[in-house]
């Protein structure tokens, strides 16, 4: 297998961009689907302080490698979540990321600076582990963004990752979800930007990013996301992808392209717009004729903003 730039030995197969590459153009290769996310979805801009959500796996440390590489100026964040040893391997890896290459990280742990830990956590609030991790990460990253005066906050979200959400909203038509995923969101009540440049990327592709790159991650599963159902969209998306290259990719972009504009403000105001949109389906025939006062309104006159 050659490299489909220089014609070395290469070191990955990547069918939906009908190339393989050796380990310099691997390299080159995912630093320019880093650079082409952030550019296409506007999310920074050379001058940005960028808050990266560090976990000690081969995402968020493919992306602050990405983005250090790319010139941005940046600083770790590691929440420590009390998930017994997978937690303290995962911060000794982000630990020797930050030192290796004099990196800025600030650490949170939960236990130490909240009173608690994911699992109890979990168990108090009867909330799925995920959830209740979810809701602890994002409160941290929201304060030490604020307190730092960030421009953005980064978080190492592939396109695997990303299209098992999208999934997961589409087969339950969660619109006040779609509304709301996409890789930038906007500043606002003073908090920074949220970005997620690795849109681009797959699992596969950043994982073999750091092995090229030297850089050592947390390779086990967090033991807690046993069970997750994005788990599954990810398996079912795979097969997919298997059969018919560049479908996870085209799912989510051309969601982004073409229909994420359509659940604009779905959360507010979409589920009166969609009830409405249901009232005025035309119904069998009545016995009796409604008022004119309450005949369900056509769809074509049915206002786009009810209030
Ligand atoms: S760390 Fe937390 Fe993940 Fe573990 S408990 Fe779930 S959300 S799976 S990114
Ligand atoms: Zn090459």
């Amino acid at each position: 297998m050659k490299c489909t730039v220089c014609k070395g030995s290469a070191v990955i197969d990547l069918p939906r961009h009908n190339a393989n590459f050796c380990g310099e153009h691997l390299l080159e290769f995912c630093r320019r689907q880093v650079e082409r996310a952030i550019d296409e979805f506007d999310m920074l801009c050379e001058t940005d302080q960028v808050l990266i959500a560090v976990s000690g796996g081969k995402d968020s440390l493919a992306l602050w490698d990405v983005l250090d590489h790319l010139g941005y100026r940046t600083h770790g964040l590691y929440v420590g979540l009390g998930i017994g040893d997978y937690s303290d391997t995962s911060g000794d890896f982000v630990r020797r990321f930050a030192s290796q290459r004099e990196g800025a990280l600030t650490e949170v742990d939960l236990l130490a600076e909240h009173g608690y830990d994911i699992p109890a956590a979990a168990a108090h609030t009867r909330r799925s582990p995920c959830s209740a991790c979810g809701l602890s990460k994002r409160h941290v990253f929201d304060r030490v963004a604020l307190q730092g005066g960030f421009d953005a906050l980064a978080t190492g979200h592939n396109l695997d990752d990303e299209a098992a959400v999208l999934l997961g909203n589409v087969l339950r038509w969660q619109i006040e979800y779609l509304e709301r995923q996409r890789p930038l969101l906007p500043a606002r009540n003073g908090l920074p930007r949220k970005v997620k440049p690795l849109v681009r990327l797959t699992e596969r592709e950043t994982a073999a990013y750091c092995i090229v790159a030297g850089i050592e991650y947390q390779v086990e599963e967090c033991p807690m996301a046993v069970g997750n159902r994005h788990l599954a969209y990810k398996e079912t998306l795979n097969d997919i992808e298997v059969r018919s290259p560049g479908s996870k990719a085209d799912f989510y972009l051309s969601f982004q392209r073409r229909a994420v504009g359509f659940f604009a403000d779905a959360g507010t105001r979409g589920v009166r717009r969609w009830s409405s949109a249901m009232v005025a389906v035309p119904r069998a025939p009545q016995r009796s004729a409604p008022s004119a006062d309450l005949s369900p309104t056509p769809v074509h006159q049915a206002p786009r903003h009810p209030r």
